[in-house]
């Protein structure tokens, strides 16, 4: 789809239009694989003292969705030059994560999500594909897996956040078993079970599940949800109206109080819930699948459901090397300022995406406003300014409610709204929409691919640079 806007794309930009005109317009992480290595403690009298390999102006840890745009957008500022930028990043491979919700209802392949990481870098860039093992502020400098260290003038941290498997007791096994009905999108290995499961699936009891703790995209654990039921809906085995004489029956099993963290589009998607018959399991965290079990602790008491379709949201949560830093807060995420991005004591380390600590929902929307804050302070600060730039918290959550229709969820820190096409069209986005289902399925997958990862989408601002 590269360098081609499909037609239902610029359908649902003329659509959008107004909103992205005004702005003068027009214009996943990674599947995870930093293998850590412990920093082995040696008993010695002086500390060794790091010697940088090499140094690089700024170093970015992490190729996915923040590091490249990040990258990119600092070059596009003219003011760097070959190699004075580096990236870390040991996979080969780069995947636009949002798109999976759209493999698991069988909507796209997973393989047309995926690039090559190397291809998507600007040759000014240098890659390093290794891991990191250790960050050292103090000495400006990380530690790479193969022994070798880099030193930096600024350093980013966006290596993203890991999926832990195994915080759930059994899901590991589930998941790789083929004959099982368990299975999750938010993997690249495991996104491709999903559809075939729902497919198949014609009776009996489903559960959906969103686990206690940080996520990223905190919606998708019940996007695939809403297009799950509209599939067995148009296939006859689930009717909303009459859920006791379905075949299928629904539950959505969440360690939220809510359906959602704001409480415009929470009120909307409780409506939707209670008008389609899904049985809601709130304050429910799933600590272990055993079989056709789903344990869950709920408060202080264990509750045992059992499945006939289990869709599991897996654990996440910080990189150990991050974790274990200097740079990470108290949870692990590293501890910028929530406006300006910078590090709150190492003045040059910046961090943005997943694995950074800004109070907000971790979604690819909210890089696009991060990134030209941290970008812009990070310039500033190089030339002797002061960081003036500032990032409201700004995310987004695509949400298919059902197959042909999006309730695009936008807002800011605090949970407030901050809806793009609401002002302009004069309309309310609590609304699910067909133009949105087109922005979310169509046009995001291919701005991400063609202008954000190079530095050239500034998301609600349009095109940038
Ligand atoms: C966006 O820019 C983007 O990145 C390409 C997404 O992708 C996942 C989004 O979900 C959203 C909402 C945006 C924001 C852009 C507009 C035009 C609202």
């Amino acid at each position: 789809m590269v360098g081609h806007l499909p037609p239902t794309a610029l359908a649902a930009l003329r659509c959008a239009s107004s909103s992205l005109l005004r702005s003068s317009l027009l214009r996943a992480s990674l599947i995870r694989t930093f293998a850590t290595v412990a920093t082995k403690t040696t008993k010695t009298t002086t500390p060794p003292v790091p010697t940088p390999s090499r140094s690089h102006k700024v170093v970015v840890v992490g190729g996915g969705t923040a590091g490249l745009t990040i990258a990119h957008q600092l070059l596009r500022t003219g003011k760097f030059t070959q190699d004075d930028l580096a990236i870390i990043d040991p996979s080969q491979d780069h995947h636009y994560q949002p798109g999976w919700t759209l493999v698991g209802g069988g909507l796209k392949r997973r393989e047309d999500l995926r690039h090559h990481l190397p291809s998507l870098l600007d040759p000014k860039l240098k890659l390093y594909s290794t891991a990191v093992s250790s960050l050292s502020p103090k000495t400006n400098s990380v530690s790479l897996s193969d022994g070798s260290t880099l030193g930096y003038e600024h350093l980013v941290v966006a290596p993203g956040i890991k999926i832990n498997y195994d915080a759930i007791k059994g899901l590991p096994e589930a998941l790789a078993d083929r004959e099982s009905s368990v299975s999750t999108i938010y993997g690249y290995d495991t996104c491709a079970k999903v559809f075939p499961t729902l497919e198949r699936f014609q009776k009996g009891q489903a559960i959906f599940t969103q686990p206690a703790g940080v996520v990223k995209c905190a919606g998708a654990p019940q996007k695939v949800m809403w297009l799950a039921l509209d599939l067995w809906k148009k296939q006859g085995v689930y009717n909303p109206a009459d859920v006791k004489g379905s075949p299928v029956k629904i539950a959505f099993a969440t360690a939220l109080p809510v359906m959602f963290g704001v409480p415009k589009y929470s009120a909307k998607l409780e409506e939707l819930r209670k008008e389609r018959g899904v049985e809601g399991l709130f304050g429910h965290d799933l600590v272990e699948v055993n079989g056709d079990k789903a344990v869950f602790k709920a408060g202080e008491e264990t509750v045992e459901r059992r499945f006939d379709l289990l869709h599991v949201v897996p654990k996440m949560g910080p990189h150990a090397f991050v974790k274990e830093s200097e740079v990470a807060d108290a949870a692990g995420f590293v501890d910028v300022d929530q406006g300006t991005t910078r590090h709150k004591k190492f003045g040059n380390v910046w961090s943005a995406g997943d694995a950074a600590s800004l109070p907000t929902s971790k979604t690819a929307a909210a890089i696009t406003a991060q990134a030209p804050v941290l970008v812009k302070n990070l310039v500033d600060v190089m030339e002797g300014k002061e960081p003036s730039a500032v990032y409201d918290g700004y995310t987004s959550c695509p949400l298919t409610t059902q197959y042909g229709k999006v309730l695009l969820a936008e807002f800011q820190y605090g949970g407030v709204p901050k809806e793009t096409f609401g002002d302009w069209l004069g309309i309310d986005q609590v609304e699910p929409r067909r133009a949105f289902y087109h922005l979310k399925k169509d046009f995001f997958p291919w701005v991400y691919a063609n202008y954000m990862v190079k530095g050239a989408w500034g998301g609600p601002k349009g095109f940038i640079n």
